[in-house]
């Protein structure tokens, strides 16, 4: 059942400051994911630019990577069939006022920088993201 797919989440600083990682974490259970790796960390501005660098050119890249490491965040790798894919429907639109009812963002979001939940936008990225913060170690896949 659940051989299928990964990906990596983030709860970002904004909603751990605020008080919604359980409510984050129920609705992961929810969607029916499965936990495969999870851990409580504050990332360092130099970390928070090698995670996003793909948007190293963006106006935004700045704002961004600041906010990433104001505080701490939780990191999850998830597990479910069409996992990439079903997180990005549950989470929602980058921008919360674009996003549909009932999703992370709309819920949580502050706003489109500040926006509660991260989400690997393809299963490349997602092994990719996947290593930048798990080990083999704390990664057992079966
Ligand atoms: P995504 O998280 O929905 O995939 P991306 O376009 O990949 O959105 O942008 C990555 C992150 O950069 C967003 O989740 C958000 O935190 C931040 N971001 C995107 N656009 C803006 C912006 O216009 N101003 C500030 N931050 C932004
Ligand atoms: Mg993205």
């Amino acid at each position: 059942m659940f051989e299928n797919e990964y990906t990596l989440i983030m709860i970002k600083p904004d909603a751990v400051a605020d008080g919604h990682t359980g409510s984050i974490i129920k609705r992961i259970e929810d969607e029916g994911f499965r936990v495969r790796a999870i851990k409580y960390v504050r990332l360092s501005k130099a970390q928070a630019k090698e995670f996003y660098k793909i948007h190293k050119e963006r106006p935004f890249f700045n704002e961004l990577t600041e906010f990433i490491a104001s505080g701490h965040l939780v990191a999850a790798c998830l597990e479910r069939a069409n996992a990439v894919e079903h997180w990005r429907k549950v989470i929602g639109a980058t921008n919360p006022e674009e996003a549909d009812e009932g999703t992370i963002r709309k819920l949580f979001a502050r706003s489109k920088g500040e926006n509660a939940v991260h989400g690997s936008d393809s299963v490349e990225n997602a092994q990719i993201e996947t290593d930048f913060f798990f080990s083999r170690m704390e990664l057992v896949k079966e």
